[in-house]
């Protein structure tokens, strides 16, 4: 195949340890094929089989959406409503609402549709320059509406130009025919659902919510058990409304990412550090939620926790369809800096989700490059609601 030389631009790479950024102003990338073979300055750049000039113009590795649950039915406007008339968002869950509604409606939603709805939201996202999106089981919660969505995203795949990671969250919500028994859902439906997805090929990670008005420790530790003798990476939901201990679990299990994280304490970030686990901030849910406990990021800085933004697009505690407003909330409601954002949302991105050979510009990663109409990197988190995307790069395809 040939080679592209790509000029006229300035490189924020977001490799560590080098300038802010990574920068390299007025840089060039040689790609073949997939792949860039080449980064640094114009000035020593090797011939390409073709140049193509980006007119000054910034790249940014491709943003990385690490953290989604963007297939699912119906809506919840109407909550929405309910909570701004007072009622709390666990109150709501209590009462068969929240994920149990959109259960529902995935439940009686069919392929198609599913299909259709979560297009539309991954569109958004690649409008933005996203190359990569995990997206969650979770709303189905019995076997053949667990193995539908997954079924879904992987489909997504196929008729997109996207790198999907699917991540199987059966132990989301105790579903409203166990009577509160979260025990018999976990042992009878979840695991034996977790089994037969892995034996399709539809399981990247095992994910969970350890929380009051979901699961337990002990719950979620069952269900990481079976995805350890199945050779598959965890993640979890933690400590996202109250402090159960689930960050302490996770990092027992060496998951890849702990996700939420408001009420974690210093105890459970060194844990975290210790396990090389990356906190995932969802500042849309905090949003939504008017939570006021912000997630510990200075405890996360001083252990050398690594962290990652992402949309948690979901229909009850985010409706976020945003990447770039997810790093505008990182750094206005969290206080990332605009550089901790971006690299959130690229290289440490990647890094919660196990992936290697993307989220960075360098030589012998993936091309997945998104070009702005902008000069400096901190504008993608500045503007509210504005989106400077000039070109979108998927594995090297101009
Ligand atoms: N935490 C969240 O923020 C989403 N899931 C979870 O475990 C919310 C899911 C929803 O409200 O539909
Ligand atoms: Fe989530």
């Amino acid at each position: 195949m040939a080679s592209s030389l790509l000029t006229g631009i300035d490189i924020a790479t977001m490799a560590e340890g080098g300038a802010p950024y990574g920068m390299i102003r007025d840089g060039a990338i040689l790609l073949d094929g997939a792949t860039m073979r080449w980064v640094g300055d114009r000035a020593d750049a090797p011939a390409g089989d073709q140049v193509e000039d980006l007119g000054g113009r910034l790249v940014t590795p491709a943003p990385i959406d690490c953290h989604t649950h963007l297939v699912f039915g119906g809506d919840r406007a109407v909550e929405f409503e309910m909570r701004l008339k007072g009622a709390s968002y666990q109150e709501i869950a209590r009462a068969g609402g929240g994920i149990l509604s959109t259960v529902l409606a995935t439940r009686a939603a069919g392929f198609a549709r599913l299909v259709d709805d979560a297009l539309a939201r991954v569109d958004t996202l690649l409008g933005e320059g996203v190359a990569t999106i995990e997206i969650k089981s979770g709303y189905g919660l019995d076997q053949e509406t667990e193995l539908q969505m997954l079924r879904v995203a992987r489909h997504i795949g196929t008729v997109r130009p996207v790198h999907i990671i699917t991540s199987f969250l059966g132990a989301h919500s105790v579903p409203a025919d166990f009577n509160g028994s979260g025990d018999d859902y976990i042992d009878n439906v979840c695991i034996p659902t977790l089994r037969a997805a892995h034996a399709e090929g539809l399981v990247d990670a095992v994910d969970g919510f350890c929380e009051g008005i979901a699961f337990s420790t002990d719950q979620i530790a069952r269900v990481f058990e079976v995805a350890k003798s199945l050779g598959l990476p965890v993640k979890l939901h933690a400590e996202q409304l109250s402090n159960i201990g689930g960050t302490q679990l996770a990092a027992r299990f060496g998951a890849l990412s702990v996700d939420h994280i408001e009420y974690a304490n210093r105890a459970d970030i060194s844990a975290m550090a210790d396990a090389g686990s990356v906190g995932v901030l969802l500042p849309g849910a905090f949003y939504t939620l008017r939570e006021t406990q912000a997630p510990p990021v200075q405890d996360m800085r001083d252990l050398g926790v690594a962290m990652a933004l992402a949309s948690d697009c979901n229909p009850g505690s985010s409706p976020l369809g945003s990447i770039l407003l997810t790093m505008n909330m990182g750094c206005t409601l969290f206080g990332l800096t605009p550089e901790e954002a971006l690299s959130g949302v690229t290289r440490n991105a990647a890094r919660a989700l196990g992936l290697t050979d993307t989220g960075v510009i360098a030589p012998g990663k993936v091309a997945d490059l998104a070009v702005w109409n902008i000069n400096h990197p901190a504008e993608l988190s500045y503007r509210i609601g504005e989106n400077r995307l000039f070109k979108r790069i998927y594995k090297g395809s101009l």
